[in-house]
This record gives structure tokens, C-alpha cells and sequence, in this order.
């Protein structure tokens, strides 16, 4: 029987159909999605703070309102990719906890800070927009919920990145002090950026087996690629220099070539030790702890509304 059902797998993977929850799928997708999905959701949650912080410092209403809906709007995927992760078998407290005691990853971009506004305009240029070039493929990802929330995702997420460089563009138009500010924080936010789509595909293990499954449609150097080419025009309209001396159009590639990343601190802050690891799971660590009364107080709640309903 397991074999008609893994031979129904593949023909589905095979026909570019969708694996849906009640489906049969080997142990292995199962846990890839779970550790992708749930990987993905504790960035969404975590990816709140180094925007949060400015929320409250926003130099006008307009921008304090734009900001809000956004840290909302990354909540939001949040809690829609945890579903998703529940679909699998997995309990969102679970996650949660193995996020705080370091088990399992969230991206390694959220662990630098946003030092000037200047930082918000710039994760939303090019943090978005290279979470929007890494999940525009993923919505045609072989697993049906992931699939479907990423639809979604993404149209927020092109919102979110509209929003990052017009808000550069405004700086750009100001004063000296504002453009400079947007060079520096872009200056901060490039490499780094670029580390978001993973390691080189010599040295990532998960992604052959990834491509196999349709999980993934590109590899994690396809991704970077497309990145930088879209991004050095943008650049240009902006009036910014993106920092890499290396960076030159090659007309035989077809493709923009680009200095070597820094893969020793890429593993440094894989490894807990970039410059706010401790701070992001210490506030996400806060959050959990204080709304544990809720959680019991809601729990409670329905059971008792559960009790009252049996009688
Ligand atoms: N940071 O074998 P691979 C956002 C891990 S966007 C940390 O290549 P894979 C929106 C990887 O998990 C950010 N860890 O792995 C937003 C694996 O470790 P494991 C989230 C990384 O899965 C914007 C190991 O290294 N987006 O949140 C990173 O095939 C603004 C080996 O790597 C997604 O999660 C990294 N950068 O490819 C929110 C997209 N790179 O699990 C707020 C979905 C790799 O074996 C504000 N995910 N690792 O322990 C993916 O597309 C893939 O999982 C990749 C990694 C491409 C990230």
C-alpha cells in the first residue's frame, strides 16, 4: 500500500499538482516543510522588532501610519505560515519554544539593527524586496498551504518594498544629511541582505533535495542573482552606491558579477553571535513569558464554555 501511495506522491510532485494535508507524503517532506515553514513564520515574528523600535519615533503621522500597518502586515504572515506549519502535525507553542531556546533558525538579517529612520526605508527596499525575490517562486511550491499563503504574502510584501523606496527617494530629495543617512544605512543593509537567500550551493545541504520536491523552484545562487541584477537599477534611480567595488555588468553572463560575501560572519551570526541575536530572542523570550496569562485565561475560558455547551 505505502508504495501506491508514494507512486501517487511523485506523480503529484511530477504533474506540478499540490500536496495537501490529508495526503500521504514521505517523513522527510513532512519535516522539510515544518522546519522551512516554521523557519519562515519566526522570521515574519521576529523580523517585527528592528522596524517595531522606530514605530514610536516615526517623524510624522503619515510615516508613524505606514510603518504600523507594515509591522502589522509581518505579523499577520506570522501567524498565517504557523497555520500552515499546523497543517503538518506541528503545535505552534512547541515552535515557539524551540525558536527561543535557539533548536530551530529565523533569518539572520533581523540580527543587525536599524540604527537611523533611514534603516526603515532600507529594509523595506531591500529586505523586502529580496524576501519578495526568494517567495514569489515559492508560491508555486509544491506544498498547498505554504503555496497558498505565500500568494498573499507576497502581494503585502510588494507593499512593504513601494513603501522602503519611497521613502528613500523622499530622503533623497532632502538634505545632505538625509542622503547621507540613506547611504549609510544602505552601506549597513546590502551584504547582509544578500546573506538572506543562504548559503552558496556548494555548501547547502537542504537544497537538492528541496528542487527534487518542489519545494524549492531555484537555488539559493539563482535567487542572489536575480537580486543584484534588479537592484543595481534601483540603485541608480535612487542615487545610492551599492557598497561592492566588485560589482560590473558582464555582458557574456548576461548578469551583474559581485564581490565575494562574508560567509565567516554569515556563520557567526547563524551561530547566535551576530550583533542582536541575543536581544531579538530575549524580547521574544519577554513577549512569550508575559502573555502566558492570556493563553491560560483563554484556555480556560473554552473549556469551560465547552463544559456548559455538553451539558
Ligand atoms: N538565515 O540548505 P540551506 C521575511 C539555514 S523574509 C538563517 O540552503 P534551505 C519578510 C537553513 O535554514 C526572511 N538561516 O537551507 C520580512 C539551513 O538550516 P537548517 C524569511 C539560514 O532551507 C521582511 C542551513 O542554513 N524567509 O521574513 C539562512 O534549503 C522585512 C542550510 O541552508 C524565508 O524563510 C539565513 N539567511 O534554504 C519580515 C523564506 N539561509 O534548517 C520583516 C523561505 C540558510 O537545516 C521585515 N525559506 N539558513 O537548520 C527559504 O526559501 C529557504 O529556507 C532558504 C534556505 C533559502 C532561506
Amino acid at each position: 500500500a505505502t508504495t501506491e501511495l508514494q507512486r501517487h506522491f511523485e506523480r503529484t510532485i511530477e504533474h506540478d499538482q499540490r500536496i495537501e494535508p490529508r495526503d500521504w507524503m514521505p517523513e522527510g517532506y513532512r519535516k522539510t516543510m515544518i522546519r522551512q515553514i516554521s523557519q519562515h513564520a519566526h522570521s515574519e515574528i521576529i523580523g517585527m522588532q528592528p522596524e517595531g523600535h522606530w514605530i514610536t519615533r516615526a517623524p510624522s503621522l503619515r510615516r508613524k501610519a505606514i510603518l504600523l500597518a507594515k509591522v502589522q502586515d509581518e505579523a499577520g504572515h506570522g501567524l498565517y505560515l504557523y497555520s500552515a506549519a499546523e497543517t503538518l502535525g506541528a503545535e505552534r507553542t512547541d515552535l515557539t519554544d524551540r525558536l527561543i531556546s535557539g533548536a530551530q533558525k529565523y533569518s539572520s538579517i533581523f540580527n543587525y539593527p536599524a540604527l537611523t529612520f533611514a534603516d526603515v526605508g532600507v529594509i523595506g527596499w531591500l529586505v523586502d524586496g529580496a524576501a519578495i525575490c526568494n517567495q514569489v517562486p515559492l508560491c508555486r511550491s509544491s506544498y498547498g498551504p505554504y503555496a497558498r499563503a505565500m500568494i498573499r504574502i507576497c502581494k503585502e510584501e510588494s507593499f512593504h518594498q513601494r513603501q522602503g523606496f519611497e521613502l528613500l527617494l523622499t530622503m533623497m530629495r532632502g538634505t545632505s544629511a538625509q542622503r547621507d543617512m540613506v547611504q549609510e544605512a544602505t552601506n549597513r543593509w546590502w551584504w547582509p541582505a544578500l546573506m538572506m537567500f543562504g548559503p552558496p550551493d556548494a555548501d547547502s545541504p537542504n537544497t537538492a533535495q528541496s528542487m527534487a520536491w518542489k519545494v524549492k523552484r531555484h537555488t539559493n545562487d539563482e535567487l542572489r542573482q536575480r537580486f543584484v541584477d534588479m537592484s543595481v537599477p534601483q540603485a541608480d534611480a535612487l542615487g545610492v552606491t551599492l557598497p561592492d567595488p566588485w560589482l560590473a555588468w558582464n555582458a557574456e553572463r548576461g548578469h551583474y558579477d559581485f564581490g565575494e560575501l562574508d560567509w565567516a560572519e554569515f556563520k557567526q551570526v547563524l551561530a547566535g553571535n551576530g550583533p542582536c541575536n541575543a536581544d531579538r530572542i530575549a524580547h521574544r523570550r519577554a513577549a512569550r513569558d508575559n502573555g502566558a496569562w492570556v493563553r491560560e485565561a483563554a484556555a480556560a475560558y473554552a473549556a469551560k464554555h465547552a463544559e456548559g455547551q455538553g451539558r
